[in-house]
């Protein structure tokens, strides 16, 4: 590595200008220990991806990702496509010997997760860093969150509530973008945004689901092709298709240690645009977060005095909470964005001190075996099955 990171972006929907915000503005903010570099984002549409580097600050664009991967002159490579691709793009850029940042779920399959968690753990060995991009763990709130269920301040986790209620599936007309294509997605509400309430629910924890049993249900089974656009902004096209993945997804899980917690991931929510909400009960207290208010943590604490008890709203946007202070004068709120650049700073501090840095490719496997044991005790119509139990 040069003196400074060189990074190469493959892929430009919406995620690319969510790490492309990241990548632009992690290094003005914070003081990062190596410059970081917007080299060249990369797409198939030439035209397209040339308007992406123009209006999101990328030196240069390309449409050949394996090329980019095989130059001297790039040293991460940040993957920002559907998950039908992460597999390839990932383990190729590892062994090329350049450090990667992949977005969630880590992939389509167990399989490929396995052979991505793999490629980085041999790629570790020779001081190249993988990372996903679970972002919501660098949400001030949340981290903040972990920090005090870290220190204690819920007593013995009890109970654990997760869910990611979204609700744009509600209008039929909605086209069918490769989320709602498991060839291209791998599954549906499950692994686009469940896959964050079992990270989120793993990480403030600090335990790991174990065993699930759940199922998943598809309200509406075909909708109209998508014409222009892509992704979330695409617009209807003539003639329908089915939809291969799940709308709604439901289980339980058992934490290693016996803890019970309870998961949602739907987009059919009325109402609810992005509600990522995760609940902590324990014996000293309580600790919920909820994406839609995301400047702010609930702290229920039961040793204080009878008549003092409620859920209190603490504000995280002081200085003294986990990032905030980089930011903005005390009391200003941040946003959805921030967490991009706070990963960008996580992942770029951590490949200077030269440690691993988190989530981990074997993390982001393990929040796909237990998307895949969801699915199987869907399928076998009921029943606890163990995570890992299933290889595909
Ligand atoms: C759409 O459901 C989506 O953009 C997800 O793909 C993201 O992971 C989530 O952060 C927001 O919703």
């Amino acid at each position: 590595m040069s003196g400074t990171l060189r990074v190469a972006m493959i892929g430009h929907g919406f995620m690319g200008a969510a790490h492309s915000q990241g990548w632009r503005t992690a290094q003005r903010v914070f003081d990062l220990p190596v410059e970081t570099e917007m080299a060249v984002i990369v797409g198939r549409n030439a035209e397209g991806v040339a308007d992406a580097a123009a209006k999101w600050g990328w030196a240069e664009s390309a449409t050949d990702w394996r090329e980019v991967i095989a130059r001297d002159d790039i040293d991460l490579v940040d993957i920002v496509t559907p998950g039908d691709s992460h597999a390839e793009i990932a383990i190729a850029a590892l062994e090329a010997g350049k450090h990667v940042l992949c977005e969630k779920p880590l992939a389509n399959t167990v399989a490929e997760a396995e052979a991505m968690a793999d490629a980085a753990a041999r790629a570790a060995a020779r001081g190249i860093r993988a990372m996903v991009g679970f972002t919501y763990r660098r949400v001030p709130a949340v981290t903040f969150l972990r920090d005090l269920i870290a220190q204690g301040a819920v007593g013995r986790i009890a109970q654990v509530r997760a869910s990611y209620r979204q609700d744009w599936l509600v209008d039929p007309d909605m086209p069918l973008g490769w989320r709602l294509q498991k060839e291209h997605a791998g599954s549906g509400a499950l692994g686009d945004i469940g896959a964050h309430a079992i990270d989120l629910a793993q990480f403030v924890t600090g335990m790991q689901l174990e065993r699930v049993s759940g199922v998943v249900d598809t309200i509406v089974k075909q909708r109209p092709l998508q014409g222009a656009g892509s992704g979330l902004s695409g617009t209807a096209a003539e003639g329908f298709g089915e939809v291969s993945v799940d709308d709604i997804a439901i289980f339980t899980g058992r934490f290693a240690g016996g803890v019970l917690g309870s998961f949602e991931a739907t987009r059919f929510a009325t109402g609810r645009k992005n509600a990522l909400s995760i609940e902590v009960s324990g014996d000293k207290g309580a600790l919920a977060f909820d994406l839609e208010d995301l400047n702010s943590l609930r702290f229920y604490d039961r040793t204080a005095p009878n008549q003092l008890q409620g859920f209190t709203k603490i504000l995280v946007t002081e200085p003294e909470h986990p990032y905030v202070a980089a930011w903005w004068p005390a009391g200003h709120t941040l946003g959805y964005e921030h967490g991009f650049s706070h990963q960008v700073k996580d992942l770029v501090e951590a490949i200077d001190a030269g440690i691993d840095p988190h989530p981990s490719f074997a993390e982001g496997l393990q929040v796909q075996r237990v998307l895949a044991a969801v699915e199987q005790s869907s399928e076998r119509d009921s029943g606890w099955v163990g995570v890992g139990e299933r290889t595909l």
